[in-house]
């Protein structure tokens, strides 16, 4: 599944906290997006995650969880994502909670299953920018230097230029790629429509699709249908 993950381009993200009907889930499940990441920034439960996993399961698709809350871990996944956050101003949100969830799980945790991403949380409105207090008010410069340290130092596989809410600065993602060397760079962030889409598509490897799934079902598998046309051209050519 690792190796799968290089490949990803479109990704939907959902959250157990809120409710998603069968018909909405199957279009989705279907929709030819590459994987569904289950998360949220508050409100993860365990019960709340095997209910959703369970559902998501009756489909074939890649289903990971991207792990912030430890209560909210459950088997069953294909992978666990674990976000550190590297422009957090509190050392927690980087390394801490990670460290402590080893100490008191360690010899249960299967290591080859987790994925590190490194996040740069961009939007000062977002929830997670508020929860890890991320430092989100930097240059391009800056934010490349701390993807180059995901990167380069810290041998991430995952760079997460994170906007959460708002469509970000396509021109700061573009630059963020042309420093990466091996990491693959996840844009998440207001992709509403194809168009939105197709524009965070052409500065990153992977669009993370999250909350218009609940708001606008057809503009969210408008986001799927922009990227897989994008492929098929490249097909041909
Ligand atoms: C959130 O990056 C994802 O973690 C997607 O953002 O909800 O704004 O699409 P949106």
């Amino acid at each position: 599944m690792k190796q799968s993950l290089q490949s990803w381009r479109h990704v939907f993200k959902l959250d157990p906290d809120r409710l998603i009907g069968d018909e909405a889930l199957e279009a989705v499940c279907m929709s030819g997006s590459d994987a569904i990441m289950v998360g949220g920034s508050s409100g993860l439960t365990y019960d709340n995650t095997v209910e959703l996993l369970s559902r998501i399961r009756q489909f074939e698709i890649p289903c990971v969880l991207e792990v912030s809350d430890l209560e909210a871990v459950t088997p069953g996944f294909d992978l666990y994502m674990i976000p550190m956050v590297l422009n957090t101003t509190r050392s927690d949100w980087l390394i801490g909670h990670q460290a402590r969830a080893v100490e008191q799980y360690g010899y249960m945790i299967p290591w080859d299953m987790l994925v590190p991403e490194g996040y740069i949380v961009l939007n000062p409105d977002s929830t997670v920018a508020r929860i890890t207090e991320a430092d989100s008010r930097l240059d391009a410069s800056a934010v490349a230097a701390y993807a180059q340290v995901a990167d380069k130092l810290l041998r991430m596989p995952i760079v997460y230029v994170e906007y959460s809410g708002m469509f970000g600065d396509m021109e700061l993602v573009s630059d963020v790629r042309r420093s990466l060397y091996d990491a693959r760079l996840f844009y998440g962030g207001g992709i509403t429509d194809a168009e939105s889409a197709r524009r965070a598509a052409a500065v990153c490897d992977t669009i993370v699709v999250g909350n218009v799934v609940y708001s606008d079902l057809q503009a969210a598998l408008d986001t799927v249908r922009a990227l897989k046309g994008e492929q098929q051209e490249q097909q041909l050519r």
